[in-house]
């Protein structure tokens, strides 16, 4: 039975079998929790990511998708690198987003994860309105099949953890 747990922090301090990566197609870094991640678990993270380019994601990971790594020397074995959706005002994309959860857990269940901690993807730079960005985020990992037993939001700051409190008791948790 999977559990959804919120806490407000940094992920890149978390211990947990996988720590989820908002990053961006490129694979190759940027700011927000990318740069805090890459920062923190060090250089082996990006020589991975660029192995991935080489290989498997020659034109990068697209939107939706999730690719594991190394989690170099963060306090955990993998992370799970996601793409998320930009927010746009004329098209819904919810659909992606959802897919970065459902795809994350997916690597996350292929990896033996059992606890996974996730960021909330797409509300920094990409722009996603907090509030929906939760619903979307919380529905999808309730719903999901997956042998994860913890799936962690880590959220940065009062006011994203605020609007997963409130959209977790929305969903009746
Ligand atoms: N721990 C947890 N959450 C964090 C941390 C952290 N250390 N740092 C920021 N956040 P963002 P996106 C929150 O911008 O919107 C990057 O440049 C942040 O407050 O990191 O998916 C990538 O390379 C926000 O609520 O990711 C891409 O180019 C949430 O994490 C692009 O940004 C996501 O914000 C991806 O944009």
């Amino acid at each position: 039975m999977l559990r959804i747990t919120l806490v407000q922090g940094d992920i890149t301090h978390e211990s947990v079998d996988a720590i989820v990566n908002a990053a961006n197609s490129s694979l190759l870094g940027g700011g927000g929790v990318d740069g805090a991640i890459h920062r923190a678990g060090g250089p082996e993270i990006l020589e991975a990511c660029r192995a991935l380019r080489a290989s498997h994601y020659g034109r990068g990971l697209p939107a939706g998708q999730a690719v594991a790594t190394t989690a170099g020397r963060l306090d955990a074995r993998r992370v799970i690198h996601t793409v998320g959706p930009v927010w746009s005002h004329s098209e819904d994309r919810s659909d992606v987003l959802a897919s970065c959860y459902r795809e994350s857990l997916r690597v996350a269940d292929e990896l033996g994860a059992r606890s996974v901690a996730f960021p909330a993807v797409s509300t920094g730079v990409y722009r996603w309105p907090m509030g929906d960005a939760a619903r979307i985020a919380l529905t999808t990992v309730r719903d999901a099949e997956t042998s994860v037993e913890e799936a962690r939001f880590v959220l940065f700051g009062a006011q994203a953890y605020e609007a997963f409190q409130d959209a977790l008791a929305a969903l009746g948790g």
